[in-house]
């Protein structure tokens, strides 16, 4: 079998999409998620001007030797576009493989180690009553655990949590030029315990919660951050610090036993080698689509595995349904499975992704597909076009740029 035909398609069905589609001579297509959120253009390059042109010929059944063959041939390696375009390719030809074999991707990947994957959905509230009705929202969709975002008391815009819509859900602030949100990290200490407080008097003491810093905290911040939350129990506390650096994580950990997640801006395991082999994290959070595609986040996982830490792969709007697809097979087949963010897509978004998993009562199923399970509507993807979108900027009362 070879690749005969490789093609980029940009759809925003909302918000913005990259797939690649590759065909074989004997028909079979794969798919793969591309999406890098704000930067979604350079990726379409990265694939059509230095990758695409490569890929016809090849047989597709090699996928790591093709993923080899990107990663070093190219000399520059690892960085969020290199990658995303690379984890494109690689999700493409694992489902060409599996379609081959007629099975879905999760039975190549060692098969079922669970009966389905549990979730985790967003609660956001501009203040705590919001929350706490985005709480009740969420559990009525039947999640088993919730993430808790809220707005800060003297803050006018803060990310994810300024603008919901009816259902609870954030408006993002897609726009042409970067929406300018403010903030104040003292005001956010102070805040978020209050927050947990209120949501554990409400729903008791069972409910997994979860909470994202969002990178904005100074390794003793985080450090007090996690101590002042111990009583409430969180599931987790998610990217408290600029995670690069990856020492910081040391003085956090060493201070607080809340249980600590990272890792979805990072894009290989060299961004993890410390935080995994010194036990200094308890969950994984690379995406498929961010982290080179199935077959280096299967290493990943089984690396961290090796020292208890468990796999939570990030699960935003912006990773596509074949993204998402992707994911949910690796989270049925690895054993050291924690836990799956899942934000779920438009109805538009789901009609020009057709995809077999099924999201019930709180949890994910990949479905019995051969591949990947997601079909490309190209002609509705058409009539979609790209829209220039980016992610808001971050900045103090006095204008300074902020981390994220
Ligand atoms: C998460 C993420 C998102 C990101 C978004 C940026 O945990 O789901 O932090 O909220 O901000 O994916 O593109
Ligand atoms: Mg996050």
């Amino acid at each position: 079998m070879k690749i005969v035909d490789a093609k980029v398609v940009v759809t925003s069905p909302g918000r913005n999409f990259v797939t690649l589609k590759l065909t074989t001579d004997e028909g079979l297509t794969g798919l793969g998620d591309a999406t890098l959120n704000g930067r979604e253009l350079a990726v379409v390059s990265y694939l059509a001007d230095h990758v695409v042109p490569l890929l016809t010929g090849l047989d597709p059944h090699r996928v790591e030797d093709t993923w080899q063959s990107l990663y070093r041939g190219a000399y520059w390696r690892r960085g969020p576009v290199t990658m995303a375009a690379i984890a494109a390719v690689d999700v493409a030809l694992w489902d060409i493989k599996a379609k081959a074999a007629g099975l879905p991707l999760y039975q190549l990947l060692g098969g079922a180690s669970r009966e389905r994957i549990g979730t985790y959905g967003h609660a956001n509230g501009r203040d705590i009553p919001e929350l706490l009705d985005s709480v009740r929202a969420r559990l009525a969709e039947g999640y088993p655990a919730v993430r808790i975002q809220s707005g800060i008391p003297g803050l006018k815009a803060v990310y994810g949590v300024s603008d919901t819509d009816e259902s609870g859900a954030p408006v993002l602030h897609q726009q042409a030029r970067p929406l300018v949100e403010d903030w104040d990290t003292a005001a956010y200490l102070r805040h978020v315990p209050a927050v947990f407080e209120a949501v554990r008097a409400e729903f008791g003491p069972e409910l997994p919660l979860l909470h994202d810093s969002h990178h904005r905290l100074t390794p003793v911040q985080a450090a007090r951050l996690g101590k002042d939350l111990e009583p409430f129990r969180p599931f987790w506390l998610e990217d408290c610090t600029p995670a690069e650096n990856q020492e910081a994580l040391r003085l956090v950990r060493r201070s607080t036993t809340t249980p600590l997640a990272v890792g979805e801006v990072f894009n290989t395991v060299y961004d993890y080698q410390a935080l995994i082999t010194e036990q200094l994290i308890d969950y994984v959070r690379s995406a498929v689509t961010h982290f080179g595609g199935v077959t280096p986040l299967r290493k990943l996982f089984d690396f961290a595995a090796q020292y208890q830490i468990k796999s939570a792969i990030h699960g935003p709007e912006d990773i596509s349904p074949v993204g998402m697809a992707a994911a949910v097979h690796l989270d049925l087949a690895v054993h050291n499975f924690g836990i799956q963010e899942f934000s779920g897509h438009t109805p538009l978004t789901d009609e020009v992704f057709r995809h077999a998993y099924t999201f019930t009562d709180g949890h994910l199923h990949p479905g019995e597909a051969p591949g990947i399970g997601v079909e490309l509507d190209e002609e509705l993807a058409a009539a979609h076009p790209y829209a220039p979108a980016y992610l808001p900027v971050n900045r103090l009362h006095d204008g300074t740029v902020h981390d994220w």
